[in-house]
């Protein structure tokens, strides 16, 4: 199926997606300042007291960086992207479109309600919000009503894909759309967690309609969401690198079913796991957090598969192209497309982000790099590149395509991939190393009465400042295209949807693989095994009497 933009049918969900995708765009602009300002202090530039009259202090800036490029930004774009995947691969308009605008504005009050307490300084929680840390109430209302939305997008896309069933019994479901539904469906059910924390302890509590809460409960409902919510981010990118980035390498993908076997193992190993980021809390026996570390081992499994699978559709794409040899195959590979570099970009430096979240995993491993500056160093080759600069490389066709115009600077864009990359590798690379020497997490460095016993730490903080900037500077890049490809650009778009074909294609799959229950069931089990002895231990035996504080 090739459609250009001069043809475009589905206009109506082309708007819903632009629509989200102009609100994960804004907080993302957002996000990124803040994360400049943050990179600055580390390096000893503090901007604080210059900014004080609209950020308080560094830690508003981080907990608006947080919620903001990792709650918001990802959030919205996926939803508008999984929406339009669905829509387009199933060649069939969305089931209920009014339904879609009213998630959309649904999410879009959410947003707007949390949005009001972090800018006024009444929710510098960080984008954790651990009590006893207490938030004004909009913001968990706010969070929460954007959490209801996400339902409602899986909604009606179920709704969508019934129908198109129901016309086409029997046949595969495209692989595209398989991904979305999985990747819905697992966060549906990981958001249990996180609904759970705010309508049982977080939201009366801050209303004042119990005395207290507790903050071992909420961590760990928290983390049963906290975990998976990072699967939630990297799937949509894996639904580009399997189902789109193989054509534009001019390959196909190297297996479809290999494909669907990692969704399904995502599926049913993304949540028993979330004790991961609790190996170092009291409170929750040992013999758990060991059950977790082993299903934590075994949801690395898929991306292993990933890595392979896509690895070798970029090679069969490097061939095609007339490539040769063991790697010379890599520089046939078309280094001059945006989307295509910023991608694979994207992969190499995830290659190093999974070898630091198996450390992170390692349960006693753990303790030598738990709440340092390793954690951000991982989570910024991960969400902050994996997630985010592969988003940034399917907007650059994606925007043209729903905007209509082509995109305004190709060149731009290839330098706003490589100081992505380059900035990012600066800056993490700092950040785990600074781990390593156990600088703390979550902390406004540059002001600490410790630094200055700390040469070691002062050696290396001007790379995170360094490395910030640069990233800062390819954030602006990014923003300099897609506003000024609507605004400026004179060329329509000429654009074609990359859907890359299988080599060994979906016919191949087992009829098991397209079936919904037994997974289902699977994924129900295995929570329940990891996770409900733990809870109900806690609930069991949790008193709810720790007060709010308010430390800003
Ligand atoms: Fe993580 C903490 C373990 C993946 C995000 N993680 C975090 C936090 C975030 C985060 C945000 O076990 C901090 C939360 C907080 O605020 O406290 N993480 C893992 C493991 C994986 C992992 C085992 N994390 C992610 C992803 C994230 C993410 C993905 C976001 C999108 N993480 C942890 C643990 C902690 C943690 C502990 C708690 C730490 C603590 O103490 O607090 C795995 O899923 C990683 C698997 C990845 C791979 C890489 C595969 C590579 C591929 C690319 C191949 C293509 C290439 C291109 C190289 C195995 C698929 C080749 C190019 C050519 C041209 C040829
Ligand atoms: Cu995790």
């Amino acid at each position: 199926m090739s459609i250009t933009a001069s043809v475009q049918p589905f206009r109506s969900e082309h708007r819903l997606t632009l629509s989200y995708f102009v609100v994960a765009l804004i907080a993302l602009s957002i996000g990124l300042l803040m994360g400049l300002f943050q990179g600055l202090e580390h390096a000893g530039i503090n901007l604080y007291p210059v900014l004080s009259p609209i950020i308080k202090s560094y830690y508003q800036g981080l907990t608006l960086h947080g919620v903001l490029n990792v709650l918001v930004w990802t959030t919205f774009f996926i939803c508008g992207f999984l929406t339009f995947v669905t829509v387009h691969r199933l060649n069939r308009p969305l089931a209920n479109l009014r339904l879609g605008w009213f998630t959309f504005g649904l999410m879009t009050v959410g947003l707007l309600l949390a949005a009001w307490p972090l800018l006024s300084n009444d929710a510098t929680v960080l984008f954790t919000f651990y009590p006893p840390l207490q938030a004004h109430p909009a913001f968990y209302i706010g969070l929460t009503l954007v959490v209801v939305g996400t339902w409602l997008v899986l909604a009606n896309l179920v709704l969508t894909y019934r129908r198109w069933r129901k016309d086409n019994p029997g046949v595969r479901t495209p692989l595209a759309v398989f991904m979305s539904l999985i990747t819905m469906t697992m966060w549906t059910i990981a958001t249990l967690g996180v609904a759970a924390e705010m309508v049982f302890l977080l939201i009366p509590w801050s209303l004042g309609m119990v005395g207290g809460t507790d903050p071992l409960l909420a961590r760990t409902l928290f983390w049963f969401t906290g975990h998976p919510i990072v699967y939630f981010w990297l799937l949509p990118a894996y639904v580009s690198w399997y189902t789109m980035v193989p054509k534009q390498a001019g390959g196909k993908l190297f297996s479809d079913p290999m494909a669907r076997v990692a969704f399904i193992l995502f599926l049913i190993l993304s949540i028993p796991v979330g004790l991961h980021h609790q190996y170092t809390d009291p409170g929750v026996g040992q013999g758990w957090k060991f059950v977790h570390a082993v299903f934590t081992f075994g949801v690395f499994f898929p991306s292993l598969l990933t890595f392979f699978n896509v690895v070798a559709s970029l090679e069969l794409g490097g061939r095609a192209r007339g490539g040769t040899g063991w790697l010379m195959w890599i520089r046939h590979l078309p280094w001059g497309e945006p989307s295509f570099t910023a991608q694979v970009l994207a992969m190499i430096l995830f290659a190093f982000g999974g070898i630091s979240g198996l450390v992170n995993a390692s349960y006693n491993v753990n303790l030598a790099v738990h709440n340092t500056a390793w954690v951000p160093g991982h989570f910024h080759l991960t969400v902050g590149t994996a997630v985010t600069l592969t988003f940034m490389g399917i907007l650059y066709w994606l925007w043209p395509y729903l905007t209509g115009k082509a995109l305004w600077s190709k060149n731009v864009a290839l330098a706003q991939a490589w100081t992505w990359f380059i900035g990012m590798a600066i800056f993490a690379n700092a950040l785990h190393r600074l781990g390593l020497l156990g600088m703390p997490r979550r902390t406004a460095i540059g002001a600490s009465p410790y630094l200055p016993l700390q040469p070691e730490w002062q050696a290396i903080l001007p790379l995170v400042g360094i490395g910030g900037s640069i990233l800062f500077l390819s954030g602006v890049l990014f923003f300099l295209n897609t506003v000024l490809t609507p605004l400026l650009s004179k060329q329509k778009a000429r654009v074609e949807i990359p859907v890359a074909e299988a080599l060994s294609g979906p016919e191949e799959a087992p009829a098991i693989l397209d079936q919904w229950r037994p997974w289902l069931a699977i994924a129900a089990v295995l929570i329940l095994i990891a996770y409900g002895p733990v809870l109900a231990n806690l609930v069991a035996t949790t008193p709810l009497n720790v007060l709010g504080r308010r430390v800003w």
